[in-house]
């Protein structure tokens, strides 16, 4: 189930239940199977997408497979809820898994694709991917890269006044890291006496569109850059959810207790390219999360093989259903091109009237 922030005392039931091990870390059975569960539902989610893109039922696709490891792992451990005593959220168009596995209904996301006038996030006005949750601290999405990264000191400077444990997370691709905004976050969080409670996250598929990482950046791994600044950080297997769940595990418990950054860097998979502008075909040669770790949870015994396909068959069937269910839904209309795109204020001379579309 997904969590209201509970998680991270799982290792108390883990201690008791049967275990799956990757190298000397493990996670209880039942978590495994949760964890499978929930990529499997995020993988059909983003492959019927593609199709989407390509039959004309939806737009631009943008997307995370290949990151559903990592990015389920760190849904189901965040502090889930509204306001500074819980966790802040500044995602990249990347993390449909997290979304997934906090328990946004899958349906959300076609919305988003199909740009649905019922799509919760941007009533179809933005890109697929780009999540705005206010009940969960999601901030909305922005296509302008690593912005994020300077947005996610301000959260966290409200969670350190405000006290208790909720902490900022923000997430963005390894390349955006060359701009500005990834300096000036580790810059505002490190301020001597002001040091604020972000947890840096790095999912790095070594790719910005077409150029390579290894083309660009010099550093052995991006988190190096955090040591100028006395961030402490760790790279993780982003494609091995029992190493991601630890590796965010003792990222977020850093940052909860020591009221400080962590950065933590996740070696991911881009499965299908960059995006649907560059065709979006499954790319071969890369690691694939999800078989390799229904691979493992075969072997531990802890799933068979008619199991395996029984999971990947309701997350079709549930992904179709709601396709169905969309594909009835209307567009938006020339009449809500400005609702929310300014709060109301009675004091700005350029937009006087409320373009909320609140009532
Ligand atoms: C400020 C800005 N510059 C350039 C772009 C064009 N752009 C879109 S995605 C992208 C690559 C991002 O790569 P990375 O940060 O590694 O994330 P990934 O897409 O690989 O997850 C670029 C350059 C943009 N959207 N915003």
């Amino acid at each position: 189930m997904p969590n209201n922030g509970e998680a991270y005392g799982d290792d108390a039931v883990a201690l008791l239940a049967p275990k799956v091990f990757s190298g000397n870390e493990s996670l209880s059975c039942e978590r495994c199977l949760e964890i499978h569960r929930l990529m499997a539902r995020s993988r059909a989610m983003e492959e019927r997408m593609i199709k989407m893109s390509k039959s004309g039922q939806g737009y631009f696709w943008i997307g995370g497979p290949g990151e559903e490891a990592f990015n389920v792992c760190l849904g189901l451990q965040i502090k889930k809820g509204c306001g500074p005593a819980f966790d802040f959220l500044h995602f990249h168009y990347r993390n449909s898994a997290t979304l997934v596995a906090m328990g946004m209904p899958v349906i959300e996301s076609l919305r988003q694709m199909a740009m649905t006038a019922t799509d919760a996030h941007s009533m179809g006005r933005n890109f697929v991917g780009h999540f705005s949750v206010r009940a969960w601290n999601v901030v909305t999405v922005t296509s302008v890269i690593e912005v994020q990264y300077v947005m996610a000191p301000g959260t966290a400077l409200v969670q350190k006044r405000y006290g208790g444990d909720g902490i900022t997370i923000v997430t963005g691709g390894d390349a955006g890291t060359a701009q500005g905004d990834f300096a000036s976050c580790m810059v505002w969080s490190t301020r001597p006496g002001n040091e604020l409670p972000v947890l840096m996250i790095v999912t790095n598929n070594g790719y910005g569109i077409s150029t390579p990482a290894r083309s660009q950046h010099a550093e052995k791994h991006i988190i190096d850059r955090g040591k100028a600044f006395g961030i402490p950080g760790e790279v993780v297997d982003g494609n091995d959810p029992i190493a991601s769940w630890h590796g965010i595990r003792r990222a977020m418990a850093y940052c909860r207790r020591e009221r400080r950054p962590f950065m933590l860097e996740a070696m991911v998979s881009r499965l299908h390219g960059h995006s649907s502008s560059s065709g979006a075909a499954l790319v071969k040669d890369e690691p694939d999360p999800l078989p390799l770790f229904e691979r493992k949870l075969i072997e531990a015994g802890v799933l068979d093989a008619a199991a395996a396909e029984q999971v990947h068959e309701d997350a079709l069937a549930e992904v179709e259903a709601a396709l169905e269910e969309v594909l009835l839904e209307a567009a938006p209309t020339a009449d809500d091109i400005y609702k929310h795109t300014y709060a109301p204020s009675t004091v700005d001379a350029v937009y006087p009237e409320d373009f909320t579309g609140l009532p």
